[in-house]
């Protein structure tokens, strides 16, 4: 079988472990080729650092799109994230509608925020503009405060319950068209997971694991990177969501058992090799 190859649209932030510190190197772990489609390149993250640089790279988007497509690339997987600007919204679109093929699949993570506030850069209008490009998923992974955007609703107002969460879900599969796996879902005191409405068959399935700790940076797309890699690979949406919620919960469990600061991210680099499946 030749090598998977996936687009993956998401933010450079040199220090702190999220997006494409994180998409690349898992990915690559568990045997696919990870394109980088940087949206941004900053110091650092936003959530913990003050002073961070930002580069918007929105102007090269569709220079990358044009000359991936006049190389004739192909894509089992495009994968997007952080944006950097509300225009990204459009230009996302085109490059997935250049490159979608039939068996591509189009993972969106609509990165926007969390503990029911939006992260520093994602304005009204992003959070908006989010939720078209959302639209156009195969799979869509955001976490509570994220699909309280997408359905434009307060955060505070979710239901935390295992049937409230199962219609969230349901509702962010607009009609049962495309697949959810709702994320930081927690059914019982001392749990974490994921809430997943799986499109091919309309089945909704809870996965839970041990909560470690919050707020712990990077999670999100540790979750997302894993389960799109895991789909690529053909496991069935539940599968491909227990993976990702186990080794989120192994990389949060070194990382706190180790007393390491929690906006560098989770520690996740010595546990690859569960990835490569060359672990001890
Ligand atoms: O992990 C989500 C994320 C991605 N990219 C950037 C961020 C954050 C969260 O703070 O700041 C730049």
């Amino acid at each position: 079988m030749s090598t998977p190859r996936v687009a993956a649209i998401h933010d450079l932030s040199g220090f702190g472990r999220c997006s494409l510190t994180v998409a690349i190197p898992i990915l690559s772990a568990m045997g696919i080729q990870c394109c980088p489609v940087p949206t941004a390149f900053l110091s650092t993250h936003t959530g913990g650092f003050e002073g961070f640089t930002f580069l918007d790279m929105t102007d090269e988007l569709p220079k990358i799109t044009d000359h991936w497509q006049s190389l004739g690339l192909r894509f089992s997987a495009v994968y997007s994230g952080f944006l950097g600007s509300e225009r990204q919204v459009g230009l996302v679109s085109r490059f997935i509608r250049t490159f979608r093929a039939p068996g591509t699949l189009v993972v969106v993570d609509p990165v926007l925020g969390d503990d029911g506030r939006a992260y520093r850069t994602c304005s009204p209008a992003l959070c908006a503009g989010m939720a078209r490009l959302a639209e156009t998923a195969d799979v869509i992974t955001p976490n509570l405060t994220e699909a309280a955007f997408l359905l434009n609703r307060g955060y505070g107002d979710l239901p935390r319950d295992r049937s409230g969460l199962e219609d969230v879900a349901r509702e962010l599969s607009l009609n049962g068209r495309r697949s959810v796996v709702l994320t930081g879902v927690s059914l019982t005191p001392g749990s974490t997971g994921a809430m997943c409405f799986d499109a091919a068959g309309g089945r909704i399935t809870a996965v839970q694991t041990e909560f470690v700790s919050h707020p712990l940076l990077g999670t999100g797309d540790v979750f997302a990177s894993v389960l799109t890699g895991a789909l690529v690979k053909g496991a069935p949406l539940e599968e491909g969501a227990r993976q990702a919620a186990e080794f989120v919960r192994q990389c949060a469990r070194r990382t706190v058992d180790q007393d390491l600061p929690l906006r560098e991210g989770v520690d996740f680099e010595p546990l690859l090799g569960l990835l490569t499946g060359t672990a001890p």
